[in-house]
């Protein structure tokens, strides 16, 4: 509805929240879906059992995080509590043959990666028209603990983190900018920049800074780390939303334009490195430049084009296969995105249609 007093921005402004709404919950998972899938994960979990029968199934990354779309692949970890067990590589592999034999799934294995994994697929069907994508990794921990972080995040601002975090889900996909196997960022990558932004560049802050509050109770090193990294965060999330309340009003549209005007314009992808954890960084103090002075040139190098710190392997830069040719792309769409935005047609669903050409 019109207010006679609304400026012509103060009206786009309230339509585009409206309509970010409104686009973002019809993309969300059905619960027939997310049904599926826990059957999905049970079965797996069984069979897996047969193997190695000390071992747990877990979701982690989008299915468990709170900012799933709809068929959206799932991300599996195998974590195996007791003290003799088989390798990954011997597990993935053996994995892979029964799921051959007994399943539907179509299966490859990839024993000798990095992260040894098992990727699966199922077929589309007319009751799972879009079949189902599912990776099984082992002993990741550590991304456990990420989902978790990112999921307490989520729940401190639902409507507007969880707003904000699907609708770039979505135009980073249409628009082609997340693939990290192609040189652009993966899906976590943007989660983490969007934290960064409503943490650490606006002002007041939409969200604190979960890994840097005060814990409630003293705790134990060994109770915070994990593989040499500290993964403590302030989790007690019923507490938080009683406590937190953010001085910040700006609603998801406001938030969205100024998030692709920042990334547009302000960030220093030269030398910034955008931290969660403790805000802008410089490359150079984390030794992540990206210049080969008086050096040969060192492709390896090129991993510091863009740097985004993850929250809790500090070594580890999380858009480290951004290449050169994939950040300019990036940074072309940020400027686009704010470009179409501050335009401002008549009616806000124009602009979003065009933003997701
Ligand atoms: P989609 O819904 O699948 O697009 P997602 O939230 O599941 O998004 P990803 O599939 O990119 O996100 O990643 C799944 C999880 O894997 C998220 C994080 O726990 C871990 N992960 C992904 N990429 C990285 C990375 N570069 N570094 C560390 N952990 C990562
Ligand atoms: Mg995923």
């Amino acid at each position: 509805q019109q207010h006679p007093r609304q400026t012509s921005k103060q009206r786009f402004v309230a339509d585009l929240s409206q309509c970010l709404f409104d686009f973002v919950i019809q993309l969300l998972p059905t619960q027939d879906e997310m049904a599926v899938k826990e059957d999905v994960r049970k079965l797996l979990e069984r069979l897996i059992r047969t193997i190695e029968p000390d071992s747990r199934l877990l979701s982690f990354g989008s299915t468990a995080n709170g900012f799933s779309l709809r068929n959206s692949d799932m991300d599996l970890c195998c974590l195996i509590d007791s003290e003799d067990k088989l390798s990954a590589a011997d597990l993935v592999t053996m994995l892979g043959d029964l799921l051959e034999r007994e399943t539907k799934f179509h299966v490859k294995t990839l024993p000798h990666a990095r992260i040894p994994i098992v990727k699966l697929n199922l077929d589309p069907s007319p009751g799972l028209p879009h079949g189902i994508a599912c990776d099984i990794g082992f002993e990741n921990r550590l991304a456990l603990e990420n989902t978790r972080l990112l999921m307490c995040y989520a729940m401190i601002d639902p409507t507007r983190v969880r707003t904000i975090v699907l609708f770039l889900k979505v135009w980073s996909k249409r628009r082609k900018i997340n693939s990290p196997y192609k040189g652009t960022l993966s899906s976590y990558g943007y989660v983490l920049l969007v934290i960064y932004f409503l943490v650490h560049v606006k002002n007041p802050p939409i969200l604190p800074n979960l890994q840097q509050m005060p814990p409630l109770r003293p705790i134990t090193k060994e109770e915070t780390h994990l593989n040499g990294h500290n993964i403590w965060f302030f989790d007690d999330i019923d507490l938080l939303r009683q406590r937190w309340v953010s001085e910040n009003s700006e609603s998801v549209a406001e938030l969205l334009i100024d998030f692709f005007r920042y990334y547009a314009r302000d960030f220093q992808y030269n030398t910034g490195v955008a931290s969660i954890r403790s805000g802008l960084l410089k490359k150079e103090e984390k030794g992540w430049q990206n210049d080969y002075s008086g050096g040969r040139y060192d492709p390896s190098r090129e991993r510091n084009r863009f740097c985004i710190e993850d929250p809790f392997e500090l070594d580890y830069n999380v858009a480290r296969c951004v290449t050169k040719d994939g950040l300019y792309t990036i940074r072309g769409e940020f400027m686009r995105a704010a470009r179409v935005l501050s335009q401002r047609p008549d009616r806000a669903i124009v602009a979003l249609a065009e933003l997701c050409e």
